[in-house]
């Protein structure tokens, strides 16, 4: 069976406020593997698929405008439990709720700058990932402690 694997994006405010290395850290601590990394400025086309289904709600127009202000640091993280997982280390969509521990719960305060976007599913997963990224931007290897890590 295929390692499950999520769409991880630094959202432009957590580019903007020097978060990268903080947030990169906190995934690569844990234990995950990074598939992918590549910063861009999203189009306006590539946010509009990615929130594709907020297209009816009224913060729609915000969240595209702010997805596409500025750098945004696109990863894939792969790993078993991967996506749940990732989802527990973001914390709640409000950050105001989120837990301490968490990356919105410690460096966040408000919805519309919650810093980090993560899939929250296996297919949201699979479309995000495929929307984001070419196959060839995807590269498999084995970290060399992976046996300290998984029991093979
Ligand atoms: P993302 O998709 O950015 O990881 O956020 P979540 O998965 O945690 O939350 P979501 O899909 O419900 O919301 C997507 C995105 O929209 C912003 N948002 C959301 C907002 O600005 N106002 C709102 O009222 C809501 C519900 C924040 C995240």
């Amino acid at each position: 069976m295929a390692a499950e694997r999520t769409f991880i994006a630094i959202k432009p405010d957590g580019v903007q406020r020097g978060l990268i290395g903080e947030i990169l850290g906190r995934f690569e601590r844990k234990g995950f593997k990074l598939i992918a990394l590549k910063q861009l400025i999203p189009s306006r086309e590539l946010a509009e698929r990615h929130y594709g289904v907020h297209r009816e709600r009224p913060f729609f127009s915000g969240l595209v405008d702010f997805i596409t202000s500025g750098p945004v640091v696109a990863m894939v993280w792969e790993g078993d439990g991967v996506i749940a997982s990732a989802r527990n280390l973001i914390g709640a969509t409000k950050p105001l709720e989120a837990n301490p521990g968490t990356i919105r719960g410690d460096l966040a305060v408000n919805i519309g700058r919650n810093v980090i976007h993560g899939s929250d599913g296996l297919e949201t997963a699979a479309f995000e990932i495929g929307l984001w990224f070419d196959s060839s931007e995807l590269h498999d290897w084995v970290p060399s402690d992976q046996s300290w890590r998984v029991e093979s």
